[in-house]
């Protein structure tokens, strides 16, 4: 039979999209830099109907493409140039959000719910949800769990994966496996719900998630915003305890996002590098440092991604990104590198400086050799080559830089053993 009535038959017409016109918000990246005509989109309402299309896609060798919000960076979920037939399996209709168990302290949630509503159900609970980014009413918790998100609470509470309890997911062949109500302590085999968390839907689907709510913070909190000569000392202001956040940008991504949003000097001079602070007191800071206290200062650093991409449409070029991270004894020497391997472009690095996770954009260029050149760098600085946003297709040719040989053999043979076909995101993270 045919494959798109098939799947029309399990989803209904309406859920089987295959109008490039209405297509194109699921064919194309968030950044505008890559993008390929799939087969068709396919959004299930339901694991079960989930679980269906991929069986028939299995059938027919068909490659599946898991989306969740399509906000990630680095070419993950989206259909790609040189992979044949495939389908994007959309998760974004599966919205089922759990009662919070206030005991138990955890909620379950659809992949297709965005993270702003786990939110804002752990709020009306007393609780808390520990992950938090800019793009928190897009990205959803299956995309968010894929790629192991980190964001801007990172340093309080660890990761996606430390927020993760248990998961419900759908392989390769069709078959579900469901965690979701596995046991606090669980050392039963191997930790398949840690390994699937950062997999970047290249060993299963995921359809749901279990996850870790934390306690409300117990004082509002104080956001400062700090003036500093260099990276060196941007770290030693970063205090010892009580840190909810600690991000860092540099002059010149200060200075766009000023002009793009139009926003006032924050501080009284300006400086190479600025530190942004959110912290449980206020930090004890030298006498004559230039800081300034609001919790409105958050914008300079939450309006970056936006101000960078209104600043590629307006120059009709598209932005490189680079999650990276370095060693924190290197991130100074590493920033001071980047301007040479990024000449002749421009560049803008801010990130969340506690995890030595700088977002290294660059604007203008054409191909990927400067990619290549910033990864090196990383790599020689003894940092990863993706921190928080995953490999992607963007970089999975550079993996070997920051991983070993035999690493790569492992990560294959665990790939092979989920996927045997390779028909789950073909071309994301392994090299070619
Ligand atoms: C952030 O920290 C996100 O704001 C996006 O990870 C980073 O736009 C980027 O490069
Ligand atoms: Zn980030």
């Amino acid at each position: 039979m045919n494959l798109e009535r098939e799947l029309a038959d399990i989803v209904g017409d309406d859920h089987v999209l295959t109008d490039p016109s209405v297509t194109a918000s699921y064919t194309t990246d968030w950044t505008g830099r890559f993008h390929a005509d799939p087969g068709a989109v396919v959004r299930p309402g339901t694991t079960e109907q989930l679980a269906a299309v991929v069986r028939v896609c299995a059938a027919h060798g068909v490659a599946m493409v898991a989306q969740g919000g399509n906000t990630g960076l680095v070419g993950g979920s989206t259909p790609r140039v040189d992979e044949g037939l495939q389908v994007v399996l959309s998760t974004r209709r599966l919205t089922d959000l759990g009662e919070v168990d206030t005991v138990a302290r955890e909620v379950t949630a659809g992949a297709g719910v965005p993270v702003s509503s786990v939110q804002r159900a752990a709020k009306a609970a007393g609780l808390r949800y520990g992950v938090d980014l800019a793009s928190r009413d897009s990205a959803t918790i299956g995309g968010t769990v894929a790629t192991n998100a980190g964001g801007l609470r990172v340093v309080r509470h660890g990761t996606t994966r430390a927020q993760v309890r248990g998961l419900q997911y759908v392989l390769a062949d069709g078959r579900v496996v469901d965690r979701l109500a596995a046991p606090p302590q669980d050392n039963a085999g191997l930790d398949l719900t840690g390994l699937l968390v950062g997999s970047e839907g290249t060993l299963a689907i995921v359809t749901a998630a279990r996850l870790r709510l934390v306690p409300p913070e117990t004082t509002a909190g104080e956001v400062t915003l700090i003036g500093c000569r260099d990276m060196t000392e941007a770290l030693s202001l970063i205090p010892p305890r009580g840190v909810r956040a600690a991000e860092v940008m540099l002059a010149s991504g200060l200075s766009l996002v000023r002009r793009v949003g139009g926003l006032a000097q924050p501080l009284e001079r300006e400086h190479p590098v600025y530190l942004l602070l959110e912290t449980d007191e206020l930090p004890d800071l030298p006498d004559d440092i230039d800081a300034a206290v609001d919790p409105a200062l958050w914008a300079y650093r939450e309006q970056h991604t936006e101000a960078i991409a209104t600043e590629a449409g307006a120059r009709g070029t598209v932005v490189h990104k680079l999650d990276v991270s370095v060693p924190l004894e290197r991130l100074g020497a590493f920033v001071d590198a980047l301007a040479a391997a990024t000449t002749p472009y421009d560049v803008f690095v801010f990130g969340h400086i506690a995890m030595g996770n700088l977002h290294v954009n660059v604007l203008g260029a054409t191909d990927d050799e400067v990619d290549g050149r910033v990864l090196t760098l990383v790599a020689q600085h003894g940092g990863s080559i993706a921190a928080e946003h995953g490999i992607g297709i963007a970089k999975a040719r550079w993996l070997p830089l920051t991983r070993s040989a035999a690493e790569i053999d492992l990560l294959r043979a665990v790939k092979a053993a989920f996927d045997p076909h390779g028909l789950l995101n073909p071309g994301v993270m392994l090299p070619g």
